[in-house]
């Protein structure tokens, strides 16, 4: 039988040759400069990057890419596809503003002006394969994206982590999501063929092979906007800071499942289930990574099974959509070739992450489209990826 074939991640050089016509067309120029940065998928470990936990992201094919050069000015002038052209004034220091969408990049200039850094003026334009408002990161790719054409900019090198932390500052300061360190790190540290192994304890990435050819990733769009900044995760990294409080210890990390139980009633809904994702998960995620490295598949799978339950049960960041496309998965079942799948990223919409051998792939993806379209009337998207490089100068 023959399957639709999966769509081809855009490779980086067609992006930066799309954001070099449209650079040439807006600013008349050719550009000098390039980076590009990758959105992200998480294997397992999902929200308690900001509970001192274990997650298991990795940086995908699919980048952000900025063209640009300087300009001899004081401005930067910045466009990209759909959007009018911002003009920033790069002698104040950045605060906030309109468009939105371009806090991102006031976010990251801001950070480098924090370090003392006087950014000379520049024009840029910027393309995207990250599919936008779907959980993968879009938001820490152009952070770190532009963080890389800054390094360029001011021929600069940061260290790979105080990059991703200084973008980290700005998708809290100026977009307004208290996020954790996943998205950045991923995108900044990531490398073909690792997992991004985050101890978000000691801040330290750890790069795992992830090689198996035999292994597919596939990610599917439900197409239900994610939007991060307007409370439901604000609220619950809330929750998990209340429930910490009340079991007493200064880190999750020292929480145990008794503990969770001792201090049930006293936290009381809907803290304690919070909690018992919190716990839940850490376990998970170690026993993910141990799993991985075995191939043990028959374990993995449960492990990402559970991982969802809990996201939609406990901590309530699921919806119906990601909901479908994962039962949708488990249909297919391991027989189908399905190792194992459940929502990825912050919840509330976005994608789902289906781990499965490479040999059914084609086959997942359409029966994934095909039933998800029956049961939502939506079109998904999606793709596969292999871990991929993270921000860097082309
Ligand atoms: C979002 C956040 F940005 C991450 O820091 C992480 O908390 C994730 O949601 C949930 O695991 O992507």
């Amino acid at each position: 039988p023959h399957f639709m074939a999966l769509p081809i991640n855009p490779p980086l050089a067609d992006l930066a040759s799309d954001a070099d016509a449209a650079f040439r067309q807006q600013f008349d120029a050719d550009p000098t400069l390039h980076a590009a940065a990758p959105g992200r998928v998480n294997l397992i470990g999902e929200h308690i990057d900001y509970c001192d936990g274990f997650v298991l992201p990795f940086a995908i094919e699919r980048y952000i890419v900025i063209s640009a050069r300087a300009n001899g000015s004081q401005e930067a002038h910045i466009g990209s596809t759909g959007q009018e052209v911002v003009t920033l004034d790069l002698t104040k220091r950045k605060e906030p503003g309109q468009p939105k969408w371009a806090n991102y990049i006031r976010g990251v200039i801001r950070g480098f002006q924090d370090r003392g850094h006087h950014i000379p003026g520049f024009d840029a334009w910027i393309v995207s394969s990250v599919p936008l408002g779907a959980g993968l990161s879009s938001s820490a790719a152009l952070e770190c994206a532009v963080a890389t054409l800054l390094e360029g900019l001011l021929d600069t090198v940061l260290d790979t982590k105080e990059k991703a932390l200084l973008a980290q500052k700005a998708e809290h300061d100026f977009a307004g999501v208290p996020c954790g360190i996943m998205d950045q790190f991923a995108s900044a540290f990531g490398q073909p063929n690792r997992l991004v192994l985050i101890d978000c304890q000691t801040g330290e990435p750890e790069l795992v092979p992830f090689e198996n050819p035999d292994l597919t990733v596939l990610i599917a769009n439900t197409m239900v906007h994610h939007e991060l900044s307007d409370g439901g995760y604000a609220a619950r990294r809330k929750n998990t800071e209340d429930g910490l409080a009340q079991i007493g210890k200064s880190s999750w990390r020292d929480v145990t499942a008794a503990d969770v139980e001792a201090h049930w009633d006293a936290m009381g809904e809907p803290v304690n289930r919070r909690a018992r994702h919190v716990v839940g998960e850490i376990a998970r995620t170690i026993g993910a990574a141990k799993a991985l490295e075995k191939n043990d598949f028959e374990a993995l799978g449960p492990l990402m099974a559970a991982s969802h339950d809990s996201l939609r049960d406990d901590f309530e960041v699921s919806c119906k959509e990601l909901d479908i496309m994962v039962e949708i998965a488990r249909s297919i079942g391991r027989a189908g070739g399905v190792i194992g799948a459940r929502m990825t990223g912050g919840g509330f919409g976005g994608s789902t992450v289906t781990l499965c051998e490479s040999g059914r792939a084609s086959e997942i993806a359409e029966t994934l489209a095909t039933e998800y379209a029956k049961a939502t009337g939506i079109q998904a998207e999606i793709f596969a990826s292999r871990p991929s490089r993270g921000a860097h100068l082309l």
